[in-house]
């Protein structure tokens, strides 16, 4: 069967699955990147394994992208092997095609990668409860302990300036000089907005230029949905979408999920009055990621927990904002305002943040002090 989103003769002419496969899901949680999961019948069971195109506009280089990403799930599998855990539920691994490849180049210069689909799992879009994002904020806290002693310098930036907040500010200002898609006028008060608060975008920068924060190996995209939990424990067991794992700020990944887990409501939600920053999680996300991490972390980095996460939300909220006025060419959209709709839930966030901030400089004082 040939689908308009893949050739599957051609995929499985490229690789030894297992099994007869007979279809295939749609698994598009993520904005960039186009996902499958492809079944087999394998002896009478089920059998899958999960297709990535990889998205070469946004991943400019997907051969250095794809030796990074064999580069840390060799080393998070082999660390899962050492601790005596299942390396096929705990860490993604990447499937190499018949000649030996981390990645399909099909003929018509799409990139493709298939890698293990870790049954009887669950990801959630929106924490049901505070426990889940206890579990999440462990898990990424693991996560970044467990890539604490990778070599940061055989890792290529897989986008450069990712999270430089700075850099993503002035890509914004020169979005609003250029007026691509015709639509400065009808966003003055979100433009307004970012420019009030440009002196935040330099804080974690300089800090790390004056050495008050380690540059660290981190994961960079700390949605929760990044999260695999098994169904039957509950625990979160791997870390998934490792595309952006590059040197970095463990702030980053605190900040990210935060922005992300702390929400109220979804990220494109229209209705902003539902759109709030709920302490409690923030509260429970910090309680399992310092009990994971905190040890390896240093007082700055802890000092900046509660910064860390309005500044991600703030750039995130940029970054939606300057897409949209460029005529929406990098987050994948599904209506006219997609874009708008999401930066304006960041931005409505920024300020409950801002409402919190000394409620939350409270509660990462005290988790602190319990964990002592
Ligand atoms: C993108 O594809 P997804 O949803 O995992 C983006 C993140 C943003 C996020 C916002 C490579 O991630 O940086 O925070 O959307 N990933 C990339 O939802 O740009
Ligand atoms: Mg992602």
């Amino acid at each position: 069967m040939v689908s308009n989103l893949f050739d599957i003769e051609e995929i499985k002419s490229q690789y030894n699955f297992k099994g007869e496969y007979y279809d295939f899901d749609i698994l598009n949680n993520g904005h960039i990147n186009n996902t499958y999961v492809l079944n087999f019948d394998y002896k009478g069971c089920e059998k899958s394994y999960v297709l990535q195109q990889i998205n070469t506009a946004v991943f400019k280089n997907p051969e250095e992208l794809m030796r990074n990403y064999v580069g840390v799930t060799d080393f998070v599998r082999n660390k899962v092997i050492e601790a005596g855990g299942n390396p096929l539920r705990e860490s993604v691994k990447v499937y190499y095609t018949k000649d030996g490849k981390p990645y399909y180049l099909d003929k018509s210069g799409r990139y493709w990668r298939v890698i293990n689909y870790v049954i009887n799992t669950v990801s959630y879009n929106f924490p049901d409860n505070t426990e889940i994002c206890r579990k999440a904020g462990k898990t990424f806290g693991n996560f970044q302990k467990l890539l604490a002693d990778y070599p940061a310098e055989e890792l290529c930036e897989t986008i450069p300036n990712f999270h430089n907040t700075v850099s993503r500010y002035n890509d914004f200002i020169k979005a609003v000089e250029e007026d691509k898609a015709g639509r400065v006028a009808e966003v003055t008060k979100e433009i307004e907005f970012v420019k009030a608060r440009k002196k935040d975008c330099s804080v974690l920068l300089d800090l790390l230029e004056k050495g008050e924060l380690p540059l660290r190996v981190t994961h960079n995209d700390t949605k929760l949905n990044n999260v695999l939990f098994d169904k039957k424990t509950g625990e979160g067991i791997c870390v998934i979408d490792l595309d952006t794992v590059m040197p970095g700020l463990s702030l980053y990944d605190f900040g990210d999920s935060l922005r992300f887990a702390g929400n109220t409501a979804d990220e494109d939600e229209k209705d902003l009055s539902k759109v709030r920053f709920n302490a409690e999680i923030y509260r429970s996300y910090t309680e399992g990621y310092l009990s994971a991490a905190g040890d390896s972390l240093t007082p700055a980095e802890i000092y900046y927990l509660p910064f860390s996460v309005k500044l991600m939300t703030l750039e995130c909220g940029i970054r939606f904002l300057t897409d949209y006025l460029n005529g929406d060419v990098y987050f994948r959209i599904s209506r006219p305002e997609h874009n708008l709709d999401r930066c304006r839930t960041q931005f409505k966030l920024v300020e409950e943040i801002e409402e919190k901030y000394m409620e939350l400089m409270g509660i990462t004082q005290l988790i602190c002090e319990h964990l002592k």
